[in-house]
């Protein structure tokens, strides 16, 4: 097959006017990187990702973007990675990508890596370089998976031990993990893979928490092997807010194949429904009561209609 870059990127919808890199805003094609940059080669950087929704008063706001960007923070710090902007500055650059583009709804990627300088595992030197780009996202797993539900299998890939690779950091190196995974699963006509941790535990999606319900209480994995994902704390508030228990607990994956309902949660994949794990039905094999409810609710959230979550809104 011919590969050609710029029907790809025309396909993709990645290229905007403007990214913003170390401070200013950039044209597309001077978002660039050498190919010494420190990063690229042991994959030590921290990211985000970030959704800008339109609200229903017309002006758009990105999810959760203060948390996201204390994520970041988060991240860089457990990797020592030290930050040359400020949290509010990283704030403001997501803005501004945003607006100047004129994307009314996107997704944001901000991220942060070793540029070139030194090389080896134990050069410090390198400036650290920051940069946010945005473009326009569909639905993560598809449409009709996001309606109907995806198909998971249990992948042979285990999630990373706490003590190899911290959850709490963002960071792109143990990406390679999901990526794994997420290629076996496709390549099995599967939607998404799910990861067990070390011990066998249900650990997460390749890019989302993952959720089961049964008899009408909530469980989701506690965060060891897993990502502080803002969508499942969102999720975890919207469903406390209206009553139902949730308990963050480590359950094996024969609790999801006799669960009543299931779902996944992240900032591409919003919450989806999980249909099946490993050829099982999961209840009905449609979204249930409470995922639905969920969807709503948290859609409603995102778009500004429910006032009790409007503070979760940066308007851009
Ligand atoms: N776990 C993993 C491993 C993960 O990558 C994500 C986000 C989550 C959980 C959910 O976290 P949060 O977005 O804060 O609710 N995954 C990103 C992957 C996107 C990509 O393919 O790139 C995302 O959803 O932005």
């Amino acid at each position: 097959m011919e590969y050609d870059p710029e029907e790809l990127l025309a396909a993709s919808g990645l290229r905007t006017d403007k990214i913003w890199m170390d401070g200013g805003l950039v044209p597309y094609d001077q978002a660039n990187v050498h190919i010494l940059t420190h990063s690229l080669h042991y994959g030590l950087a921290v990211f985000e990702g970030m959704r800008c929704y339109k609200s229903d008063d017309g002006r758009s706001a990105i999810f959760r973007a203060n948390e996201h960007v204390r994520r970041l923070f988060d991240s860089a710090h457990i990797v020592e990675m030290p930050m040359p902007f400020s949290q509010e500055e990283i704030l403001k650059a997501c803005a501004d990508v945003v607006r100047v583009n004129r994307l009314s709804e996107c997704y944001i990627r901000p991220i942060a890596f070793y540029g070139e300088g030194e090389m080896g595992l134990s050069a410090r030197g390198n400036a650290v370089r920051v940069a946010v780009a945005a473009w326009p996202w569909g639905a993560y797993l598809g449409e009709e998976a996001a309606r109907q539900g995806v198909r998971l299998k249990t992948s042979s890939f285990v999630r990373f031990h706490h003590n190899s690779i911290p959850p709490n950091a963002k960071a792109s190196g143990p990406y390679i993990n999901s990526i794994l995974a997420g290629y076996e699963a496709r390549r099995h006509n599967y939607d998404e893979a799910l990861l067990l941790d070390v011990n066998g535990y249900v650990a997460e999606g390749s890019g989302e928490n993952f959720f089961i319900v049964r008899d009408g209480e909530v469980r989701t994995p506690p965060i060891m092997s897993c990502l502080p994902g803002i969508t499942r704390a969102s999720v975890i508030r919207i469903l406390r807010d209206a009553g139902v228990t949730v308990t963050e607990q480590l359950f094996p994956r024969d609790a999801v194949y006799i669960a009543d309902e299931a779902f996944m949660t992240g900032t591409a994949a919003e919450v989806t429904p999980v249909r099946e794990l490993d050829d099982r039905t999961i209840g009905d094999g449609k979204p249930g009561p409470i995922t639905l409810k969920v969807m709503e609710v948290f859609r409603a959230a995102l778009h500004g209609r429910d006032p009790r979550y409007r503070s979760w809104l940066y308007y851009v």
